[in-house]
């Protein structure tokens, strides 16, 4: 007997295989019995625990799309129904964990040496060594053409380059253990390694506290005053900003998928609640229309967004996703998270604003999310000048 299925309305899970199925019931599994618990304290507290990423590691979950090197080599839909159980928890779990798989693990995939690639990542798979991906500056965020990050050859140490410069909002890079810096060498931007137990002076990576969002993660500037890279740590080939847009490119495919899981959570929450809150006579909230409807919003846009991501997912694997369809689900999947948690937090009243009901947490990580990788406002600019032809950044 066919029945309609508020938990997937449009019966996505026919198009998946049994192994996608498996690999998101055991994300799903170690998330719910092993983040959720923890999620309340850590962002009353802001701390990420370090622990989490060998736990992630130990399940196969970090850099789950590369194939070799320790890694759990699944495909894209298998990878996006991960990130998708991450973030139903929490959007800075998924957050700590895009940045070691996608960002740097899939940064060094595909631009790394050999034998960059044998020193690092199975380590990193194992979340034995933590990376983080430096980008933004203080003065250039969405416009990271014009970095002031510098590389220079050392006047004297043969095969050495000197950094410095200043990195901010980088997630993880408080307790990294190697930095993938993008820098400008000789005036084109260049990717360096820099792993944190190598280096003697110069480098300084402080937390930024007080986040009113992502409180789950940790985030931190990176300071550098000529330090010291080997040449070995160098991407040899990789110059000019495709170096750091072709890892984003997967990054933004994750998020696009995470936003989902924590727009479900929120549905979930808020029917809950909705069934279990009575007012007027007696009656649960969820028999008023309006808020059926704010369920009803939420519960479609989720749906769509699932069937869009797992759409480019397919293509990914066949090589045939563009970045402008990544900008689109990530642009897409981000806004209608946050308009409809926002929206859905209204139902819980009062409550909404007390630690304890969840739904407060997801909406300000989704202001993060829409933000990060990309701001919407970007992604429809790159969209545009896909749609037209015509370049609008400036
Ligand atoms: P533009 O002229 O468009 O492109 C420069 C070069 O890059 C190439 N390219 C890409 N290659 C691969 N994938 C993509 N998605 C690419 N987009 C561009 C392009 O072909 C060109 O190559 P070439 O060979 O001709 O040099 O560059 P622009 O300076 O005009 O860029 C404008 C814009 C807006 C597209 C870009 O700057 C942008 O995307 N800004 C947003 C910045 C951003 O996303 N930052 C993310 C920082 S990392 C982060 O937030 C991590 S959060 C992680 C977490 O905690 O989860
Ligand atoms: P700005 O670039 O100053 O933009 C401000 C506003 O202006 C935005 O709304 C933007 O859309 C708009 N705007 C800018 N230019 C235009 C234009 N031409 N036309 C119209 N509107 C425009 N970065 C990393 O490199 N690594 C990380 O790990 C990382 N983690 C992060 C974690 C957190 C918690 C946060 C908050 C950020 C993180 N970031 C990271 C940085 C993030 O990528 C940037 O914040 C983002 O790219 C936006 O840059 P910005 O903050 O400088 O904003």
């Amino acid at each position: 007997q066919l029945a309609f299925d508020w938990e997937d309305p449009l019966g996505t899970m026919d198009l998946l295989a049994e192994d996608e199925i498996a690999i998101s019931a055991t994300a799903r599994a170690y998330c719910q019995e092993n983040l959720l618990p923890r999620v309340l304290q850590a962002y009353r507290d802001e701390n990420y625990d370090r622990e989490i990423q060998e736990e992630m590691g130990e399940l196969g979950l970090l850099g789950a799309t590369i194939k070799g090197y320790g890694c759990a080599g699944v495909g894209n839909v298998a990878s996006g129904l991960i990130t998708r159980e991450v973030e139903r928890v929490d959007s800075g779990y998924r957050s700590g964990m895009s940045v070691q798989s996608a960002l740097v693990m899939g940064g060094i995939e595909e631009h790394g040496t050999e034998e960059q690639k044998e020193r690092f990542l199975p380590k990193m798979a194992k979340g034995k060594l933590l990376g983080c991906f430096g980008l933004t500056e203080p003065n250039h965020g969405s416009d990271p053409g014009s970095m002031e990050t510098v590389a220079r050859r050392h006047p004297t140490k043969q095969g050495v380059f000197l950094l410095s410069g200043s990195k901010t909002w980088i997630t993880n890079s408080p307790i990294a253990d190697v930095l993938m810096i993008w820098a400008k060498l000789d005036g084109k931007v260049r990717g360096f390694l820099i792993e944190r137990g190598e280096v003697r002076s110069g480098l300084s990576t402080p937390a930024i506290k007080n986040k009113n969002g992502l409180r789950a993660s940790i985030t931190g500037m990176i300071l550098m005053d000529d330090v010291e890279v080997p040449e070995e740590n160098l991407f040899p080939s990789v110059e000019g900003l495709k170096g750091p847009f072709s890892c984003l490119n997967n990054a933004r495919y994750g998020i696009a998928w995470g936003a989902m899981g924590a727009l479900e959570d929120c549905i979930d929450r808020a029917r809950t609640y909705s069934l279990e809150r009575k007012q007027f006579k007696g009656n649960p909230l969820a028999k008023y229309q309006l808020i059926q409807k704010k369920l009803v919003d939420a519960s479609t846009d989720a749906a769509f967004g699932l069937l869009a991501s797992i759409q480019v997912g397919r293509l990914k694997d066949k090589g045939m996703a563009l970045p402008e369809m990544i900008s689109m689900i990530k642009r897409q999947n981000c806004d209608r998270a946050l308009v409809n948690a926002r929206a859905l937090q209204e139902i819980f009243g009062g409550n909404a604003v007390s630690y304890e009901y969840g739904i407060g947490r997801h909406v300000a990580n989704l202001f993060v999310t829409q933000t990060y990788e990309g701001q919407s406002d970007i992604h429809s600019l790159i969209l545009g000048r896909a749609i037209t032809g015509v370049q609008a950044f400036c």
